[in-house]
C-alpha cells in the first residue's frame, strides 16, 4: 500500500515500553508491530503488545463530555468542574479536594496535573495507582540512595550470570525482558532464582524456585547478609567508602535470621535450598535482583525492598555492568510519574517534602507562592477520606479504583458519597459510574507525549489516529479546568512539546547535581526535535551528548553525605494472620493475556482464550479437604468482602494458600473482583497496601444449573448468583450458573433473550432433562444469538455455535434446521482452550501434536507455530511436554 503511513510509538501496557510501530493504511485502519530499533525490544512483541491493533475500536469508548449521565459541551462540562473545585476549595479549603490519577497518564498530563494541585490549588492531595505498584520501592530507593533511583539497564539482565526474581511473574508480566533472559542464558548460561510462594510461569523454567511462605522475604535477605558476612563477597573497601550503616543492618540481620536453617523455618523453605542460593549469591559477582509486586506490595514492602538493597550494598554491586537491585516498573509511565512527581508524599522532579528549601524553590520554578508545604493523602487515605466526607471535591483519571483498590466495597461507598465526582477515562468503567462529571479522554494512538520505562529510558508515544467524538488528551482537559480556575497564565501551553521542556527545565532548576534526575538537556528542546525524539536514557543534564545509562557505580550517592545507606530491618509477622474463620491466604496478581481491569484487553477474543473465566486457584488437597472439585464455583469471603469464581486445582499453589487474578471487574463477572476482597492495609513507610495476603475462607457453592449465552450484543446480566463473560469472535459470550433449581434458572436466563422478538427466537424446552435451547438470526441471516441451559455438568458442547457466531456469513439452511439441535451438522474437532493466543492454537491441538510424536518446542512450533512469535505461552506448553514425558516413563 503506498499511502500507509507509519509511526513509531511505545506500547501502552507493561513497563517494559517496548517501542511500536504502527502502519496506518489509507483507509484508515491500523496493524502494529514491533519496532526493530526500540532499544526495550528490538522489534518483538508479547502476546498483549503484538494484539494492540484489535483494541483501537470504538466500541465502550466515551466520546462525549456527560454531566450526570447526560451528554455535553466540553465548555459546561469544563466550567462545572472548574467552579466546583473553586467553590470547594474557596469554603472548605484546598486539602477538601484531591486528585486520584494514574501511570497510564503521559509524562506531560502527570505534570500539568501535578503542578496544578501542588503549585496552584496549593494542596498535595494528588496521589496515583503507582501507590498500589510501586510506592515501596520508591521509599526503599529513598532510604538506601536518598533519592528514587533505579540504578541499572536491561542489558544487565543479560551481562548477569545469576538472575534473582523475587516476587516477579516475568515471564507473564515483563515478558520481553525475559525474553532477554532467556536468550541470554542460552548463550551464557545465566541462572535464575525465582523467589514466588506459586510455582508460576517463570518459576517453571528457572534453576531454583525458592517457593517461600508468603511473607518472608525479609528473612530471607537477611539470612542472606548474614551469610555473605562470613563469605569473602562482602566488599569491604566499597562498603567502607561509599556506605553507612553497616554494622547495625549486619546485627539486626544476624539476630533476625543467622543460619540457613532458621532461614529454612522461617520462611517454610528446604535449608539446603536456602544455603544453595546463598552460596551462588556469595560467589556470582553479576547478579542482578529483581522484584516486583510479592515485594511492594506488601505490608513490609518498604522493608523488603532495603533487605534486598542492602545485600547489593554490601557487595558493592550497584550500577555495574550485570550488577544491581531492579525494581521493574509496572505500568507504561510509572517512572514518569514518579519523575514529576505524581505521588502525594513527594513534591515535584524529584523533590520532596523532606527538603524544607524544595516548596520555595518549585514556588520559585512556578511563579506562584502557594506550593503545598506538607504531603497529601495517599491513596487508601484519600478514599477513606472521600468516604467520610473531608474529601468533597475528587477527580479520577486513567484508574478504575472501584476495581483496583483494596476494599473496593468501601471505596464504591466513598464514590457514592463524595459530594463531586470528575472521572477522565476513555472507556466506562465501574469507576465512571459514580462520575458527576464523566470527560472523555484521548486513548492510546490518539494521544501524543512521552513515557519512562523500568531502565529510565524515556520514550515519545505518538498519535497516529484521528480523536474521535469529542475527546481530548488528558493534558488540555487538565490545562482547560486550571485556566477556568484562574491560573491560565501558568497553564498556556501549545502541545505536549510545551508541557515537556518545562518539566525538563524543572528537573535542572537549582539543580546543583543534588538531583540526578536532571533532563536540562532537553528543555529547550524544538517542537520538531521533540516529535522526533529517538528513546533516551535520564539522566541528561545541560550539555550532555548521551543519556546515562547505568547510575550509582561510582558509589556516590544522592544522600547528604554521599553515602548508601544500609537499612535494619527485620521480619515481622503477617499483618492480617489467618484463623479459624478465615484460613486460607489469598493472593492476587496477573493473568499473561490481560491487562489490570481488562478496559481494553479484555475485548480482544485471542486475548481472552487462554483464561476466558475468573478461576481461583487453590492447591489439590485443600479443594478435596473442601469438598470441591477442579471448575466447580466457590464463594470466597474476606473480612472486607466477597467474590465467586470458579476453582482451578493447581499443585503449583502452597497448602493453605489460593490465588485470584485481579482483572476481573464487574463488567466482566457478576462478582469476582479481587479488589472487594483485598484488605486496606498499607506499610508504614510507603502507605503501599497488602494487596498479596488476605485472610479468606473459601466454601463450595451448591450450582445446580449451568448456561452459556452466545451473542452479539454487549449486555450486562443481573439476578445471576455468577456469570462471566469473554469477548470472541463475533461477539460475546456469556458462562451463567445458579443454585435455584434448573427449571427456575432456564426462565432467569430466558430473560436475556427478551429483546429478540418471540417470532425470531427458536426455542427448545425438553422438561424431563431440565435443558433449554434458544437461538436466533440477526437481520443479516447471521446467528445472532444462542442459549444453552441445563442441570450442571450437562451443557452441550458450544464450538460449533461460536463458529457460527464467528462467521460473518448468513447461516446455510442446513446449520439453522441444527440449530435447535446444538449439534453440528458436521463434526466440528474443538482446538480446546487457546494456548497460543499469537496463532489461536488451543490445548487439543498441541496434545495431538505431543502424542503424534513432536517431542520439543522447537518441533512444535514447526507443526503448529505455537510458540514461534511472542514465547509468552511457550512455559505452557513445556509443562504440557514434560507431563506427556513423565506419563511416557511411568
Ligand atoms: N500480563 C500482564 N502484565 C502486566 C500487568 C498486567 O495487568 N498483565 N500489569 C503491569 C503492572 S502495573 C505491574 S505492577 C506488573 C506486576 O508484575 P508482577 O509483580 O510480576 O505480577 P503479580 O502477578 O502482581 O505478582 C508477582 C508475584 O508475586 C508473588 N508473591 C505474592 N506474595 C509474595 C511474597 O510474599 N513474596 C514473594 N517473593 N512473592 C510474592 C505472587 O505469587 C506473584 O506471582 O505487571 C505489569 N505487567
Ligand atoms: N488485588 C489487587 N489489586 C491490585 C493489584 C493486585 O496485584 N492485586 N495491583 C495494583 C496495581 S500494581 C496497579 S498498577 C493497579 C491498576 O489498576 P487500575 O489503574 O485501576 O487499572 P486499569 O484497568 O489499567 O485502569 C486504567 C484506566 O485508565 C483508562 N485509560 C487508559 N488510557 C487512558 C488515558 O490515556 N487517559 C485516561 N484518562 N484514561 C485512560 C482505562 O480505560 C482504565 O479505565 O491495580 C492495583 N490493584
Ligand atoms: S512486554 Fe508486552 S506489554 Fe510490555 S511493553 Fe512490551 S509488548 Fe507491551
Ligand atoms: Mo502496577
Amino acid at each position: 500500500m503506498t499511502d500507509a503511513r507509519e509511526v513509531r510509538t511505545a506500547c501502552p501496557y507493561c513497563g517494559v515500553g517496548c517501542g511500536v510501530q504502527a502502519r496506518v493504511a489509507a483507509d484508515g485502519t491500523a496493524t502494529v508491530r514491533g519496532d526493530p530499533g526500540h532499544p526495550a525490544n528490538a522489534g518483538k512483541l508479547c502476546s498483549k503488545g503484538s494484539a494492540l491493533g484489535e483494541t483501537l475500536g470504538l466500541d465502550g469508548r466515551v466520546l462525549h463530555p456527560e454531566i450526570a449521565g447526560r451528554g455535553t459541551s466540553w465548555d459546561a462540562a469544563l466550567d462545572l468542574v472548574a467552579s466546583r473545585f473553586s467553590e470547594t476549595i474557596a469554603r472548605h479549603g484546598a486539602d477538601a479536594v484531591a486528585f486520584y490519577v494514574s501511570g497510564q497518564l503521559l509524562t506531560e498530563d502527570y505534570y500539568v496535573a501535578n503542578k496544578l494541585m501542588k503549585g496552584f490549588i496549593g494542596s498535595a492531595n494528588i496521589d496515583t495507582n503507582s501507590r498500589l505498584c510501586m510506592a515501596s520501592s520508591v521509599a526503599g530507593h529513598k532510604r538506601a540512595f536518598g533519592e528514587d533511583i533505579v540504578p541499572g539497564v536491561y542489558e544487565d539482565l543479560e551481562q548477569a550470570d545469576l538472575v534473582v526474581l523475587v516476587g516477579s511473574n516475568t515471564a507473564w508480566c515483563h515478558p520481553i525482558l525475559y525474553q532477554r533472559l532467556l536468550a541470554a542464558r542460552a548463550e551464557r548460561g545465566t541462572r535464575i532464582v525465582v523467589v514466588d510462594p506459586r510455582r508460576t510461569a517463570t518459576a517453571g523454567e528457572c534453576d531454583l524456585h525458592l517457593q517461600l511462605r508468603p511473607g518472608t522475604d525479609v528473612a530471607l535477605f537477611n539470612g542472606l547478609l548474614a551469610h555473605l558476612v562470613g563469605s569473602s563477597a562482602i566488599d569491604r573497601d566499597y562498603v567502607a567508602a561509599h556506605t553507612s550503616g553497616f554494622e547495625a543492618a549486619v546485627s539486626l540481620a544476624c539476630a533476625d535470621a543467622p543460619t540457613p536453617r532458621r532461614v529454612a523455618e522461617t520462611c517454610d523453605l528446604d535449608s539446603a535450598e536456602v544455603s544453595r542460593f546463598y552460596d551462588w549469591f556469595a560467589a556470582t559477582a553479576r547478579t542482578v535482583t529483581v522484584y516486583s509486586q510479592g515485594v511492594n506490595q506488601s505490608a513490609h514492602g518498604t522493608d523488603k525492598v532495603n533487605a534486598i538493597l542492602n545485600c547489593h550494598l554490601a557487595t558493592g554491586r550497584i550500577g555495574r555492568p550485570g550488577m544491581g537491585p531492579f525494581s521493574v516498573t509496572g505500568q507504561p509511565n510509572a517512572m514518569g510519574g514518579r519523575e514529576v512527581g505524581g505521588l502525594a508524599n513527594q513534591l515535584a522532579a524529584h523533590m520532596g517534602f523532606d527538603d524544607p528549601q524544595a516548596p520555595d524553590r518549585v514556588g520559585r520554578f512556578w511563579r506562584t507562592a502557594g506550593v503545598a508545604r506538607k504531603p497529601g493523602l495517599k491513596a487508601v487515605d484519600m478514599f477513606e477520606a472521600a468516604g467520610d466526607g473531608r474529601i468533597k471535591a475528587l477527580w479520577v483519571m486513567g484508574t478504575n479504583p472501584a476495581v483496583s483498590m483494596p476494599d473496593a466495597g468501601k471505596v464504591r461507598a466513598a464514590l457514592k458519597a463524595c459530594e463531586f465526582v470528575v472521572v477522565s477515562d476513555v472507556t466506562r468503567t465501574d469507576t465512571s459510574q459514580f462520575a458527576d462529571v464523566l470527560l472523555p479522554a484521548a486513548a492510546w494512538g490518539e494521544k501524543d507525549g512521552t513515557v519512562t520505562n523500568s531502565e529510565r529510558l524515556i520514550t515519545r508515544q505518538k498519535s497516529f489516529l484521528p480523536m474521535p467524538g469529542d475527546v481530548r488528551p488528558d493534558w488540555w482537559i487538565v490545562t482547560e479546568v486550571a485556566r477556568r480556575m484562574g491560573f491560565a497564565e501558568a497553564f498556556d501551553y501549545a502541545n505536549p512539546a510545551a508541557i515537556f521542556r518545562e518539566h525538563a527545565a524543572l528537573s535542572a532548576f537549582e539543580n546543583d547535581g543534588a538531583r540526578l534526575f536532571d533532563i536540562g538537556g532537553l528543555a529547550d528542546i524544538e517542537d520538531s526535535t521533540y516529535d522526533a525524539l529517538a528513546p533516551l536514557h535520564w539522566p541528561f543534564p545541560r550539555g550532555a551528548s548521551a543519556g546515562s545509562q547505568r547510575l550509582l557505580g561510582d558509589g556516590r550517592f544522592p544522600t547528604v553525605d554521599g553515602r548508601g545507606r544500609f537499612v535494619a530491618v527485620r521480619q515481622e509477622g503477617a499483618a492480617l494472620p489467618v484463623d479459624a474463620a478465615f484460613p486460607l491466604v489469598l493472593n492476587t496478581g496477573r493473568l499473561r493475556d490481560q491487562w489490570h481491569t481488562m478496559t481494553r484487553t479484555g475485548r480482544v477474543p485471542r486475548l481472552m482464550a487462554n483464561a476466558p473465566e475468573p478461576a481461583v486457584e487453590l492447591n489439590p488437597v485443600d479443594a478435596a479437604a473442601l469438598g470441591i472439585a477442579d471448575g466447580d464455583l466457590v464463594r470466597i469471603e474476606s473480612r472486607y468482602g466477597g467474590g465467586r469464581a470458579k476453582v482451578a486445582a493447581s499443585a503449583g499453589q502452597r497448602r493453605g494458600e489460593a490465588f485470584l487474578p485481579m482483572h476481573w471487574s464487574g463488567r466482566f463477572a457478576a462478582n469476582a473482583a479481587a479488589g472487594a476482597l483485598s484488605a486496606p492495609v498499607t506499610d508504614p513507610f510507603s502507605g503501599q497496601p497488602e494487596l498479596k495476603h488476605v485472610p479468606v475462607r473459601i466454601a463450595r457453592e451448591p450450582v445446580a444449573w449451568a448456561g452459556v449465552l452466545m451473542t452479539r450484543r454487549d449486555i450486562r446480566p443481573t439476578g445471576f448468583v455468577h456469570w462471566s463473560r469473554a469477548a470472541v469472535a463475533g461477539g460475546w459470550v456469556y458462562e451463567l450458573s445458579g443454585t435455584e433449581p434448573p427449571e427456575q434458572g432456564i426462565l432467569l436466563a430466558r430473560r436475556l433473550v427478551d429483546v429478540v422478538p418471540a417470532d425470531q427466537l427458536l426455542e427448545y424446552t425438553d422438561r424431563r432433562s431440565s435443558t433449554f435451547r434458544a437461538a436466533a438470526t440477526d437481520a443479516a441471516g447471521r446467528l445472532g444469538e444462542a442459549l444453552l441451559v441445563a442441570p450442571q455438568g450437562h451443557l452441550p458442547e458450544r464450538d460449533w455455535l461460536l463458529s457460527l457466531l464467528a462467521s460473518a456469513e448468513p447461516l446455510s439452511p442446513l446449520d439453522r434446521r441444527a440449530l435447535l439441535s446444538g449439534r453440528a451438522p458436521v463434526p466440528v474437532p474443538s482446538v480446546g482452550r487457546i494456548v497460543c493466543s499469537c496463532f489461536n492454537v488451543g490445548v487439543n491441538q498441541l496434545a495431538a501434536a505431543i502424542s503424534g510424536g513432536s517431542k520439543s518446542l522447537d518441533e512444535i512450533g514447526t507443526a503448529l507455530k505455537a510458540g514461534t512469535n511472542c514465547g509468552s505461552c511457550r512455559s505452557e506448553i513445556r509443562t504440557m511436554l514434560e507431563a506427556s514425558r513423565l506419563l511416557a516413563a511411568e
